[in-house]
């Protein structure tokens, strides 16, 4: 398929303020109906384009006349009219097919009830129309259905009428006051349970706030409902933003592509980001909740009110919504804790969005799908919805953030606002108000080198030099940038020039015992400063170090970038034990760790001078400063994917099971502390269960304890594991205990639990996903499991959620099992018979192994392989064939 390049956006021709649609609902055949008024404002009048899939097309008409086939041309994308007036009104009727609508984008079945999805190109499988974020109109929506398959009719905006029809069908009439691009359109029809509250917003509003889920899921969905509630006061009290609505809801799907969507005042989520109660639910499907409900609620603003001109602009809304849902969720981490509390659980927000960053987002821009966080070109726009945009996306709006600093961020975003509300706009047109914000309060300062970070791929390094005169006290810090080419750019001739980027790095020295230093820096005084890199190379000069300090480099991760410097382990270990800041700490931990555990892929076993390692592991566990879920991730080993991105070549599985031994080892090593800690967590357990900080800290330090005791094969561990198992009050500890078994083989214990989970919680779809992905990422697991697996009658390939908990899990999160050559077949196989269904979710699963190229040899020819196999089936999805023709190139 041709790419379609940013550079070539040309406005529509045409406005369409108003847009009635009039659904007759059926899941076998829908019919719409479609009438929207078309105005031109500029000269001449050029043919009207409209998007549409897979529809058949009934009638179209403009000002009441019906268009003979002659008058308009009609091919599988488009639909074209030649208007002949500045004004008129275009009418067409279509009819589409719900139920066979597997890819679950436009209007699709799930359950017994109807859902849309739209966001990016659904629109255009509902009705024919300028599919597209910059064309937007205000709707009006009829729904008619039968009252008993479909007694509940939703759509965006107000209810402002509804009756009964003939045949036992009722119809509902919505009104949307907002304009909105279509991608923001939804319905959804069916039968379901609401749990709702009234709401008065900060500036006097009444609204109202519904939650609906499937009959008998109503007592799952009261921590969704006081998330939404909570998000609606956070946006009001920290960014100043006012719900406009004066009902607001979010409907649970269980089949849903992605997270959530934020349709205008109709959010549709994946059931996973609603459904939770504590017997279901883990503390980190609580947090995921929270955090999900709040990123669609913040597009209500940013995304929504404030739109995209076009879909190269995505991040716009996406890094700044993820920015907002990031701060959202560590300050209700933090909220009610003392100030030293509140920092630890800060700094364990930030750990786990910056491990998911290096885990999933540095090896994108490292790979064949490398873009910048505005993409220069694409085939197929729903492949665009990466780590890049999102997570990257984000870092890039905390980079702001951090130069602006809250009050002038915040200053920021009121002048975007002022400048775009109602409007469909780009990322520049959001630096061009920081910027305005940042020149007129920081003199002498501006965002436009800060600029190129929307438009170049890669992640820089940062190489630290540090010199220290002892005569003189003076302490040189040189920061050096550089940006080696990715994914195309390193197929370019003469090689592609980088220019430097903006980078804020946050900086503090420690004495040799640990103690913080003093910095003079612009003036004034810091433990940290934020020395502001804007060439290629810079050196920053501090007075008063009377003896040669430790760096602490990159704190609380001020950058997305990959920190290059030479120590060695005891500084290291000093850091981790010392350091000030908590990011910083951990940071120096899990280098320490890295380095062993690299030592240990390369010769094969253990490296006999692991002492440093078990020490500063020691010293952490019984630091009594630290909460216990800041413990749980210092004591964590770093991600096998973030691991192999230090490697090259690539090998997964000396990675893998280089990881696996460290753990047995530290597991071995400090059994005695293990248990004294897994003991005390347990002790402290209340009978009521609470997802906030302490609690669910307390608790991913118990079943990181008994991880590491089953990994050491501790005589206790079974025992210890299988008790948990039976007493457990709430999934993150059934869970917990579960895995341990799980993680001992495949012994009588664990293949008896695993059979009771299945037994007791098989109704529940969302805890059948658990029990499939608990097995596919197990260490014993191999292609054959997953085959079997495959077979159950609870598995099937067209329910999103189920295929990621089995396949993808297997594919992407089980080292030990999928890198070997039957495991890459299974993969190109699944490939394939997803994308007949779904080409979206192929396209993921195609992702799985994008770091291919660096892999050492034998993995390398095996994927080639198999990516081979994949390019050459017929048909292949446009989703697929772009990520398989980037992996190839
Ligand atoms: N803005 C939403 C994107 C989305 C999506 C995209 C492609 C296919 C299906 C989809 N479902 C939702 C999600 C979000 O970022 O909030
Ligand atoms: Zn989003």
């Amino acid at each position: 398929a041709p790419a379609i390049s940013r550079h070539d956006y040309q406005p529509y021709p045409y406005r369409l303020p108003r847009v009635a649609l009039q659904f007759d609902l059926d899941a076998e055949c829908t019919r719409v109906h479609a009438r929207f008024e078309v105005e031109r404002d500029g000269g001449g009048l050029p043919p009207l384009v409209l998007n549409g899939q897979e529809l058949s097309l009934v009638s179209v008409s403009i000002d009441g006349t019906q268009l003979d086939a002659g008058k308009y041309r009609l091919d599988d994308e488009t639909l074209t009219l030649f208007p002949e007036a500045a004004r008129f009104i275009v009418e067409i009727a279509s009819e589409c097919r719900p139920a066979q609508n597997s890819a679950l984008m436009g209007l699709y079945v799930s359950g017994e009830s109807l859902f849309t999805q739209c966001e990016a190109e659904g629109f255009r499988r509902i009705t024919w129309f300028p599919d597209r974020p910059d064309v937007m109109s205000r709707y009006t929506v009829t729904l008619r259905g039968d009252k008993t398959a479909y007694p509940l009719l939703l759509s965006n905006g107000n209810l402002v009428a509804g009756s009964e029809l003939e045949n036992g069908r009722h119809e509902a009439v919505w009104e949307d006051p907002h304009p909105k691009p279509c991608y923001l359109f939804a319905l959804v029809a069916g039968s379901f349970d609401c749990l709702e509250r009234r709401i008065r917003t900060g500036a006097g509003r009444n609204a109202l706030l519904q939650i609906y889920s499937d009959k008998g899921s109503r007592n799952k969905t009261e921590w969704a409902l006081d998330c939404l509630h909570r998000s609606v006061q956070w946006d009001e009290q920290r960014f100043g933003l006012q719900l406009d609505l004066d009902r607001f809801m979010v409907v649970a799907a269980r089949d849903f592509n992605m997270g959530a969507m934020e349709n205008k005042g109709l959010n549709i989520f994946n059931s996973s980001y609603v459904l939770a109660e504590p017997d279901t639910a883990t503390d980190a499907s609580y947090h995921g909740i929270e955090s999900v409900i709040g990123h669609e609620y913040f597009h209500n603003w940013t995304g929504n009110r404030v739109t995209c001109r076009d879909w190269f602009q995505l991040s716009l809304k996406e890094g700044l919504t993820v920015f907002r849902d990031q701060q959202f969720s560590a300050d209700m981490m933090a909220h009610g804790l003392s100030e030293d509390a509140a920092r630890s659980a800060r700094a364990v927000k930030r750990i786990d969005d910056v491990t998911a960053l290096r885990v999933a987002q540095f090896p994108e821009d490292a790979g064949p799908m490398a873009h910048p966080i505005r993409p220069e070109s694409y085939q197929e726009i729903a492949n665009f919805y990466t780590a890049t945009v999102y997570e990257k996306g984000a870092e890039v709006i905390r980079m702001q953030h951090t130069l602006l600093g809250e009050e002038d961020f915040q200053a920021g975003i009121r002048e975007y606002f002022r400048r775009h509300d109602g409007q469909a706009v780009t990322c520049d047109d959001f630096v061009d108000a920081m910027d305005s914000v940042y020149r007129a309060r920081h003199p002498g300062k501006s965002l436009d080198v800060f600029r190129r970070w929307y438009s170049q791929a890669g992640t820089p390094r940062v190489h630290v030099t540090l010199q220290h005169d002892a005569d003189q006290g003076l302490c040189s810090i040189t920061l050096r940038q550089h940006c080696p080419p990715v994914g195309i750019e390193k197929l370019q001739s003469p090689p592609l020039e980088k220019p430097p980027l903006h980078i804020p790095f946050a900086l503090g020295l420690l004495d040799a015992q640990g103690q913080a230093l003093a910095l003079r820096h612009e003036g004034q005084e810091h433990e940290t400063v934020v020395l502001d890199l804007c060439a290629e190379s810079q050196t920053w000069t501090f007075p008063d170090i009377a003896e040669r300090p430790v760096a602490s480099l990159l704190r609380d991760f001020s950058a997305p970038v990959i920190v290059e410097y030479d120590r060695d382990d005891a500084e290291l270990a000093l850091l981790a034990r010392h350091d000030t800041d908590p990011f910083a700490r951990w940071e120096a931990g899990q280098e320490l760790a890295s380095r062993q555990l690299l030592a240990m892929s390369q010769s094969g076993s253990a490296k006999q001078e692991d002492a440093i390692l078990i020490e500063t592991w020691r010293a952490l566990l019984h630091d009594p400063a630290l909460s216990d879920a800041y413990r749980a991730r210092v004591l964590t080993l770093p991600a096998t994917k973030a691991l192999l991105e230090k490697t090259d070549p690539m090998d997964p599985l000396a990675v893998a099971q280089a990881r696996e031994d460290l753990r047995a080892r530290l597991g071995q090593a400090l059994a005695d502390s293990w248990l004294a800690i897994y003991q005390a967590c347990a002790a402290a357990e209340p009978r009521e269960y609470s997802p906030d900080a302490v609690s669910s800290g307390r608790r991913a330090l118990k079943n990181l304890a008994l991880a590491y005791l089953a990994a050491g094969r501790h005589p206790q561990a079974e025992s210890l594991a299988q008790a948990q198992y039976e007493s457990a009050r709430n999934m993150t500890d059934r869970m917990g205990a579960l895995s341990a078994l799980v993680g001992q083989g495949d012994t009588p214990a664990a293949t008896r639990a695993l059979r009771h989970f299945y037994e007791q919680w098989q109704h529940d779809p969302l805890v059948v996903d658990r029990w499939f992905a608990l097995q596919a990422t197990a260490c014993a697991t191999r292609t054959d499991t997953v085959r079997a697996l495959m077979l159950h009658p609870a598995f099937t390939l067209r329910n999103p959620n189920r295929a990621r908990s089995l396949i993808f899990q297997f594919c992407m999160n089980n080292m030990l099992g999928v890198h070997r050559p039957e495991g890459y077949e299974f993969w190109a196989e699944q490939v394939l018979a997803l994308d007949a269904l779904n080409p979206e979710i192929a396209a993921r699963l195609a992702r799985a192994f994008d770091s291919w190229a660096r892999y050492a040899p034998s993995n390398r020819d095996a994927v080639h392989s198999a990516l081979q196999r994949i390019q050459q089936h017929e048909p292949l999805s446009r989703n697929v064939a772009e990520i398989v023709s980037k992996a190839l190139n």
